[in-house]
């Protein structure tokens, strides 16, 4: 389907819903990185999630996602933002800090659809925030939102990689906007900083082995966390590999690298309860601290078990 809709259209309806990052791209293109990824799976990088592989071939083509899908809207959003360690408390990944972003980012790109649906009323939409098999990543840099980095994180030049990324599928033909370009040159400090040692090389790139990542194990497996990861920083997610990225640095002549967001969807509703309180919780205690939270992927089995670690250090 043709559109006459202008690239200043798509931004500003994306703006105006609360992301801080837009791009358009082509849908129909094969991704650069497909056989990259059936190489990462074949190795077993994926750990336990199964549903990876699942999705290997249905990723290959975004019609299996939305039938007759031609453009791709890609936003990111930022959430950067302080997280010092305290002690006695948890210690959970910035992305999880506020409300759920798989919601929130939905409901945005929703209502990016229905501004867009306006001006096209027979377009199709399909919003995808980790609900679909999709490369996020190869379509966020292929709308020109980042390139990739050495920890594998999209990477701004401008805004480092704070932001998280959804992606809105439509079966109009769109303007698309140039890719992004950039890379990490000499600097490791992510892989150097990495204290599992997950970020390993394969092939001619960088990539990350779920089976030593910090944030597999805290999210996606708390159950099966090997006891030299028990690291006990970190409780749910791990930051570090962006936390040391320069790119994330605030830098005067660049203001805009890393500003801190003011979106309240992302930052923290109120104090987080201590690990001691945590440890404690009944199930319905801990049902009503993650409503609505991304942190409620680890389940009450799973935030256990993240909190009381053996070799636990602090309180
Ligand atoms: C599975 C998954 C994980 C796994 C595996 C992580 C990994 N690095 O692969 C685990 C649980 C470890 C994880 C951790 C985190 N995740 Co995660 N995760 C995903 C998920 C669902 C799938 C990623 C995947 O398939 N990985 C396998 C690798 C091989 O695929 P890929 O990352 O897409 O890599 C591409 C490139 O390597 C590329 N490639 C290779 N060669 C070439 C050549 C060219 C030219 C191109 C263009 C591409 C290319 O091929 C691949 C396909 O394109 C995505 C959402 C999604 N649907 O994409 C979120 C996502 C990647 N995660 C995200 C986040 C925020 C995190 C954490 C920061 C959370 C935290 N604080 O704990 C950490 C970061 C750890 C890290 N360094 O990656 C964000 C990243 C945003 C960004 N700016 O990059 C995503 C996009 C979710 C979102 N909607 O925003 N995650």
């Amino acid at each position: 389907m043709t559109s006459s809709i202008t690239s200043d259209v798509i931004h500003r309806f994306a703006e105006d819903a609360g992301f801080d990052l837009v791009g358009v791209c082509s849908a129909t293109e094969p991704f650069a990185g497909l056989n990259f990824y059936r190489s990462w799976l074949a190795r077993g990088n994926h750990a336990g999630m199964n549903y990876l592989v699942q999705h290997a071939e249905l990723k290959a083509n975004l019609d299996s996602v939305l039938p007759g899908v031609r453009s791709a809207i890609v936003v990111g959003a930022n959430y950067a933002q302080p997280n010092p360690p305290t002690p006695g408390m948890p210690r959970i990944a910035r992305y999880a800090l506020g409300r759920d972003y798989h919601r929130v980012m939905r409901k945005r790109l929703a209502q990016v659809a229905k501004e867009l649906s306006s001006l096209m009323p027979n377009a199709r939409f399909r919003a995808c925030v980790d609900s679909a098999p999709v490369f996020e990543r190869e379509l966020a840099s292929r709308a020109g939102l980042g390139w990739f980095g050495k920890s594998t994180m999209l990477i701004n030049s401008h805004r480092g990689s704070w932001f998280l990324i959804g992606v809105l599928l439509t079966d109009a033909d769109l303007p698309p906007d140039r890719p992004s370009e950039g890379g990490c040159g000499t600097c490791q400090s992510c892989i150097d900083a990495c204290p599992t040692g997950a970020i390993v090389q394969m092939e001619d790139r960088w990539s990350v082995d779920a089976r030593k990542c910090i944030s597999y194990w805290t999210i996606e497996d708390p159950a099966g966390r090997p006891p030299e990861l028990r690291t006990a920083e970190w409780n749910f997610g791990c930051d570090i590999c962006q936390e040391v990225c320069p790119f994330n640095s605030p830098r005067e002549h660049q203001p805009l690298r890393a500003r801190d967001t003011v979106d309240q969807d992302f930052l923290p509703r109120g104090p987080e309860p201590s690990l001691a309180t945590i440890r404690n919780f009944t199930e319905g205690q801990w049902d009503a601290w993650t409503r609505g939270r991304a942190i409620r992927r680890a389940g009450f089995a799973g935030w256990r078990r993240n909190v009381t670690a053996p070799d636990e250090t602090r309180p």
